[in-house]
């Protein structure tokens, strides 16, 4: 643990995730309470072929639900593959369930985020560290009153990641279809046109935010739809892997192309390299870039280049 993460920030009810790695992706998940969060995780988790569990709360309960921020690191790679072109040894997905949005202050659910992200996640909150791969935000369509709180909850919440979360990587989700009265196709739209339209209208792609239904139907069913609903940050995060992976083989580049480097040096700095390297694996001419390359060989302590 690092001795930024010992120190006591604030009276936090959120244990600080212990265990951060760099190149963490987190894919956060907010919504009012009961909205569906925990339920939406545990068909997530089931699609990736994980055998962890978010805690649902029992729909009737007036207690229960998720009572402080629950990261859950995703262990499996292999789902990834279909998705994404190109993969890294050392990414690890974190889905981070939550309590429900603070639906009297808009202001406290973000900054109870940004206090756990600056424990869990110390240092800079940039894409080389840890990236905010996306939040997937859940609306209950079964509820009759559509609060205007818990979408100034969202601005909030993004505001407070700031540049590094474009709304692109936000997916706005309608849950509940099942419990909703005959006017949900009516309530579904005045959520696009009235509530959620700034968030979906704007000249910039990067700029408008997703929309999704995730309706009732068989586990399979809601396993393929709870998959689709992460595609748009799955887009961010693909985008972010091709970029670490150039600059990781721009690195290994560089290497080689120093003339004149010490043994001992050159090895530790060459299998620092390599050791980040060899987990790349997918298709790594997709990112467009090859080590062009002569042989070279390293030669009494130097790197000396033999042909091209
Ligand atoms: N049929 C159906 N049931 C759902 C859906 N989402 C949630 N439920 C049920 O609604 C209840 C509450 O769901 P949770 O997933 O615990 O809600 P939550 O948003 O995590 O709630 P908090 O943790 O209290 O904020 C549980 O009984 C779920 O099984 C859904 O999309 N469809
Ligand atoms: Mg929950």
């Amino acid at each position: 643990m690092s001795p930024e993460k010992d120190k006591p920030t604030s009276a936090s009810p959120d244990p600080t995730f212990d265990g951060d790695m760099e190149r963490d992706i987190l894919i956060l998940v907010v919504g009012d309470a009961g909205a569906g969060k925990s339920y939406f995780i545990n068909r997530l988790l089931s699609a990736i072929g994980s055998e962890k569990e978010a805690s649902e709360g029992h729909k009737l309960a007036i207690e229960g639900g998720t009572r402080t921020i629950e990261p859950i690191l995703i262990e499996e790679k292999d789902w990834l593959k279909r998705y994404i072109r190109i993969t890294m040894g050392q990414q690890r997905f974190i889905v981070v369930d939550t309590p429900g949005l603070d639906v009297t202050n808009p202001t406290t659910t973000a900054q109870r985020f940004a206090d756990w992200m600056k424990r869990s996640f110390p240092g800079p909150l940039d894409h080389a560290h840890v990236l905010v791969g996306g939040v997937v935000y859940l609306h209950d369509i079964s509820q009759s009153r559509i609060r205007k709180m818990t979408h100034l909850n969202l601005l909030a919440l993004r505001n407070s990641l700031g540049e590094h979360l474009p709304w692109s990587s936000v997916v706005l989700v309608t849950t509940k279809w099942k419990y909703a009265d005959e006017k949900v196709n009516a309530k579904a739209a005045e959520l696009r046109e009235e509530h959620w339209n700034l968030l979906l209208k704007s000249g910039d792609p990067n700029e408008v935010a997703n929309v999704r239904d995730f309706k009732a139907g068989t586990p399979k069913e809601e396993e393929a739809a709870a998959l689709d609903i992460i595609q748009p940050i799955l887009k961010r995060v693909e985008v972010w892997m091709e970029r670490g992976a150039m600059e990781t083989l721009q690195q290994v580049q560089g290497l080689f192309q120093g003339m004149h480097v010490k043994n001992q040096l050159f090895t530790q700095q060459l299998s620092g390299a390599l050791e980040k390297a060899v987990g790349i694996h997918g298709q790594i001419s997709a990112v467009g870039v090859r080590l062009q390359g002569s042989r070279r060989q390293c030669v009494g302590g130097r790197v000396e280049t033999t042909g091209e």
